[in-house]
């Protein structure tokens, strides 16, 4: 069996602003996760509703599609062992408020909106997200 699981990893326009990209992906290696693809990109407004959809109908849709669209964005295929759980406990909760120091959020977000960074909830949603943010895998 397979025990190496992959998620979406993105650092977010908040988190390239304050020049994070080093610190997150020194966390995510020194961690023992393994980054097997990465690009630094804009997100078009397409893709971001792609990526979003699930949120669609919620009243903060809007702000979400234009602050992910607003700067660019470093996104990462990370892989690992139950790497999904893994870095969810390493980003902390949605709300960076309620995020404990020593996750990213935690340390470096502000609130809810401006959390630093994605990585996908469920096994089911990292397959969406990597094929539409890594198509010609
Ligand atoms: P996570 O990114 O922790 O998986 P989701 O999937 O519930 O959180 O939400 C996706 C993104 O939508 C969050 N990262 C956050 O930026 C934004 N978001 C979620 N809930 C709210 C909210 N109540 N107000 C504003 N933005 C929100």
């Amino acid at each position: 069996m397979d025990i190496k699981e992959r998620t979406l990893v993105i650092i977010k326009p908040d988190g390239i602003q304050k020049k994070l990209i080093g610190e997150i992906i020194s966390r995510i290696e020194r961690k023992g996760l393994i980054i097997t693809n990465l690009k630094m990109m804009r997100i078009s407004k397409e893709l971001a509703e792609k990526h979003y959809g699930e949120h669609k109908k919620k009243p903060f849709y809007r702000n979400l599609i234009n602050f992910i669209t607003s700067d660019s964005v470093v996104v990462m295929i990370v892989e690992g062992e139950d790497v999904i759980s893994t870095f969810r406990l390493m980003m902390g909760p949605t709300d960076s408020r309620k995020a404990a120091p020593g996750t990213i959020r935690g340390d470096y977000g502000l609130n809810i909106e401006r959390n630093i960074i994605h990585g996908s909830d469920s096994i089911k949603s990292a397959k969406r997200e990597i094929s539409l943010f890594f198509q010609e895998e």
